[in-house]
């Protein structure tokens, strides 16, 4: 049998076409290559499917690209949250970062700069104390420490709401309190200063209550190794947290767009962050304040509270979908403590001032004295 010519196996007929070719080169093939790599990845790395089709696409025109895509593919991307053609684009960053709108809340109040956008000024009630807060992680810090002052010394205070989902943390009367334009941020009227001491940063706020305010020395302990100790847990918590809130495993987990490097960055790091604090109160740590009931053994402590706003309330929650994903109901000391905390009858009503949401009967808004949580 004679072997078939090249003419029958190759369709030269079809390379004769100078178009044929470069639509085969510069379109055809990318988009079988894009839709291969990902319908290999899609079925058991949906983050890797969209950094795979991101390099394959990256030469293609976007419409080109979206048409082409199958209908299937399209349907896999939006399931993980895509919706949009730039996810499986990829970003690939300009030489020198820009601006630009993004959707949503935060996205129309963020801005890569500081400082007043409106001449506005905050209120004023007839205590020395004035909180401007919301009922935050970070807010509810100093709603909960100011009531329990109230319980041990009676001290009063005002409370007023900054709406940041309304802008209100970037009036000119805010930013005088806090240039970080962040909640919670508290005006001090003493008798010996003319003008108000003003204290932002929820952990300074904590510090500086308990050092003018707790006259007992019982939220912030005066033997000087405990009181260390106490400040060492502040801290820890102001620098952790981002890791587990704002900007870390929250962002990444709610993202449109799910990264698997990131998650687990983020997921490893809160998980080592349970560790540490179940270990401790746990006791298996072997050091003196160790062991609970509270972060500094027997006495409940502003550590507590700055520890128990992010990570109580959070292993209070093991059964959303994040606290299943962080495996949050497998650290039994931390949840136990979390509940002792809770079960404060300060830390519930702190919970509730300034807060504008939720629940009807949890909300406070304004709070002008104790009286305000019974109406
Ligand atoms: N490190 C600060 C963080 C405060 C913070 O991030 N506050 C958030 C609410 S929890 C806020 O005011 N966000 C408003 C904004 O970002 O514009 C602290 O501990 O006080």
């Amino acid at each position: 049998k004679p072997l078939p010519t090249a003419t029958h196996r190759y369709p030269y007929h079809l390379c004769l076409s100078p178009i044929t070719m470069l639509t085969f080169t510069f379109l055809l093939l990318p988009v079988a290559r894009a839709r291969a790599s990902i319908r290999a990845t899609a079925s058991h790395r949906p983050a890797a499917m969209f950094t795979a089709g991101a390099a394959a696409c990256r030469r293609l025109p976007r419409k080109t690209l979206v048409t082409a895509l199958s209908r299937s593919s399209r349907r896999r991307m939006r399931a993980f949250g895509s919706g949009s053609a730039s996810a499986v684009e990829g970003y690939v960053p300009p030489k020198v970062w820009e601006n630009k709108e993004r959707p949503g809340v935060w996205g129309k109040l963020n801005q890569p700069y500081a400082g007043a956008r409106e001449e506005r000024g905050v209120p004023r009630g007839e205590h020395a104390l004035q909180l401007y807060s919301f009922a935050t992680p970070n807010g509810m810090k100093a709603g909960i420490f100011l009531e329990e002052l109230y319980d041990r010394y009676k001290t009063e205070y005002d409370a007023w709401p900054i709406k940041i989902s309304e802008g209100d943390q970037f009036t000119s009367g805010f930013v005088e309190v806090n240039p970080n334009s962040k909640i919670p941020a508290l005006l001090h009227y003493t008798e010996e200063n003319e003008e108000p001491v003003r204290v932002f940063e929820s952990g300074s706020v904590l510090l500086y209550l308990a050092d003018t305010l707790d006259t007992d020395q019982v939220f912030i302990l005066k033997d000087p190794k405990l009181r260390a100790e106490c400040i060492s847990w502040l801290f820890w918590q102001v620098g952790a947290a981002p890791y587990l809130g704002g900007g870390g495993f929250k962002n990444f987990f709610n993202a449109e767009v799910k990264i698997e490097s990131a998650i687990d960055k983020y997921a490893l790091e809160v998980k080592r962050q349970f560790d540490v604090l179940d270990r401790h109160l746990g006791g298996k740590d072997g050091d003196a304040t160790g062991g609970g009931p509270y972060i500094l053994g027997e006495q409940f402590t502003i550590a507590d509270i700055a520890i128990w706003t992010w990570y109580g309330l959070r292993a209070l929650d093991a059964k959303s979908a994040d606290g299943e994903f962080l495996g949050l109901a497998s650290y039994p000391s931390v949840t136990a403590w979390a509940q002792r905390v809770a079960d404060r009858p300060a830390v519930q009503r702190g919970q509730r001032v300034n807060k504008v949401w939720g629940n009807e009967a949890q909300q406070l808004p304004e709070r002008h004295s104790a009286a305000d949580f019974e109406s």
